[in-house]
């Protein structure tokens, strides 16, 4: 059998930085024309948009890994690596998306609603973009930061104003095809409907849709035929219509007892109690079946529902239908606090007013000084470890930060060591404290000596002036990158 795709595993992964350039301008008779390394690209994301001409999850079953493209490094000569595109991944109306525990991370209802399932790498900013007066001619460039990697479970629950409930090859496909413009598969043998079926309806002035569901029998609720898996596609409904089969062949059924079996499964799923339902008796075109029509009529009237006999084959009774279910749908839309709106959860991230955490704990069975946080973490990214002058640059971002004397107060000592970054992917190192910390000893990090000329010494006070005040600036700078 052809499997019912409306919940699928999708993994994803974002397009990664570039890294930034480290670059020289050359020219001739001027060796040393400054740095001019540009920055790398960002990532691309991956994002989900409703696109209401799709309407299964299939195509992400078929192909479940998803990859947007990666920035471009930076180049010399100050040329930006270019951006990674964006990845759109279209989702039909009315998909969840939920991490593997099961929350919910987003309710995509309407088109065009999108969400970011996976956030592009920022890329590394070139050897340019580091330069400053006090660090010339910086030796290095941070490195473009990975993109996520998220594994997300995609569900599709069908947005419509109406469902169609009941037996297999009751009619309900047949019945939207006659009464939209929807042209799903049609036959007379059970279980042709595999995926919800829409359809739009006319009726005066309200314009609602239509679903239908597979085919329930009994014991669905057990996994019987298709189970229940697919009544999801109901939750979002408005109106329940039952339709029944007045012309079933199986001699043990009859519209009423297939009534209360389908009601059973529904009472099993559990969240439908308070849907406005009627019943439909189907195949009225039917000799016997207009018969058995008239028969089980009163019982059903008296349970209090409202009946409509209809043939989707001889075209009988639609009109009927159309606005019946119209003033239901409106009366339904007007009971409705008001449309709801899309939601997207966001689930901000812990992080304490300081921007990180010292903790005192244990690292592959050595105990360490664990530093949480997403600066932190971000910067350990973009080091290039390989680069003394780049681990010297995280060094100073760390220490301005206030990593340092977090360390020292947490009672750290030299030689101790230090993680940066989630559980088992942290950077770990012997912390060795910058007894000198501060703008003095920061301002010799990057510094090309070849550069420094003569200069009176009221020129050099101004100058250092304006070292501090740019390193000041630098740092309020880059601290968003
Ligand atoms: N005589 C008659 N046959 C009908 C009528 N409506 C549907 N049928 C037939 O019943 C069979 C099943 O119709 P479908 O519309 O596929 O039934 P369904 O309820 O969608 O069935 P599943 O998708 O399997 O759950 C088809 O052969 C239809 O032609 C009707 O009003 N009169
Ligand atoms: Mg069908």
């Amino acid at each position: 059998m052809t499997t019912f795709v409306d919940r699928v595993e999708l993994h994803v992964a974002a397009g990664n930085g570039g890294h930034g350039c480290a670059s020289v301008h050359r020219e001739k008779f001027k060796p040393l024309g400054g740095p001019d390394g540009g920055n790398g690209g960002r990532g691309g994301d991956v994002i989900l948009t409703v696109d209401q001409s799709v309407t299964t999850l299939l195509d992400y079953h078929h192909s479940p890994h998803r990859k947007a493209t990666n920035g471009k490094p930076g180049e010399g000569g100050n040329r930006s690596g270019k951006d990674g595109q964006d990845l759109v991944l279209p989702v039909p109306d009315g998909t969840v998306v939920l991490d593997k525990a099961g929350n919910v991370l987003a309710d995509l209802v309407g088109h065009g609603t999108s969400y970011v399932a996976a956030q592009g790498g920022r890329g590394g900013l070139g050897n340019a973009a580091l330069a400053s007066a006090r660090r010339k001619a910086p030796g290095f460039a941070l490195l473009g930061e990975p993109g996520d990697l998220q594994d997300v479970v995609l569900e599709l629950k069908t947005v419509a104003d109406v469902a169609l409930v009941g037996y297999p090859s009751a009619g309900k496909s047949s019945l939207i095809s006659v009464l939209s413009a929807a042209k799903p598969k049609i036959a007379d043998y059970p279980f042709t409907t595999l995926v919800p079926n829409l359809g739009v309806v006319t009726a005066g002035s309200t314009v609602y849709t239509i679903a239908d569901v597979p085919g329930l029998i009994p014991g669905a609720s057990q996994g019987k035929g298709l189970g229940l898996e697919f009544l999801r596609h109901v939750e979002r409904c408005s109106v329940l219509v039952h339709v029944l089969d007045t012309a079933t062949l199986e001699s043990e059924r009859d519209p009423l007892s297939d009534l209360d079996i389908i009601e059973e499964e529904l009472r099993q799923y559990g969240g439908l109690d308070n849907r406005p339902r009627i019943v439909v008796l189907n195949k009225v075109d039917v000799p016997d079946g207009k018969d058995l029509a008239e028969m089980v009529r009163p019982d059903l009237e008296a349970r209090g529902y409202r009946v409509l006999e209809v043939s989707a084959v001889a075209h009988i009774g639609l009109k009927e239908l159309t606005y019946a279910l119209g003033d239901i749908v409106a009366k339904a839309r007007a009971a409705k606090p008001k449309e709801e709106a899309t939601r997207i959860v966001i689930r901000p991230k812990a992080v304490d007013d300081a921007g990180f955490t010292v903790a005192r704990e244990e690292f592959e069975g050595e105990p360490v000084f664990r530093v949480r946080g997403e600066k932190p973490e971000r910067w350990v990214r973009q080091t290039d470890f390989n680069n003394d002058e780049a681990v010297g640059y995280l060094a100073d971002r760390l220490n301005r930060l206030g990593v340092e004397d977090r360390l020292m107060k947490e009672g750290a000592r030299s030689g101790d060591a230090v993680a940066i970054g989630p559980e088992d992917n942290a950077v770990v190192f012997d912390w060795e404290p910058s007894v000198t910390a501060g703008a003095e000893m920061l301002g010799r990090r990057g510094e090309d000596h070849r550069f420094e000329e003569q200069r009176p010494a009221t020129q050099r006070r101004r100058d250092k002036q304006a070292e501090r005040d740019e390193a000041e600036r630098e740092f309020n700078d880059f601290e968003a990158f």
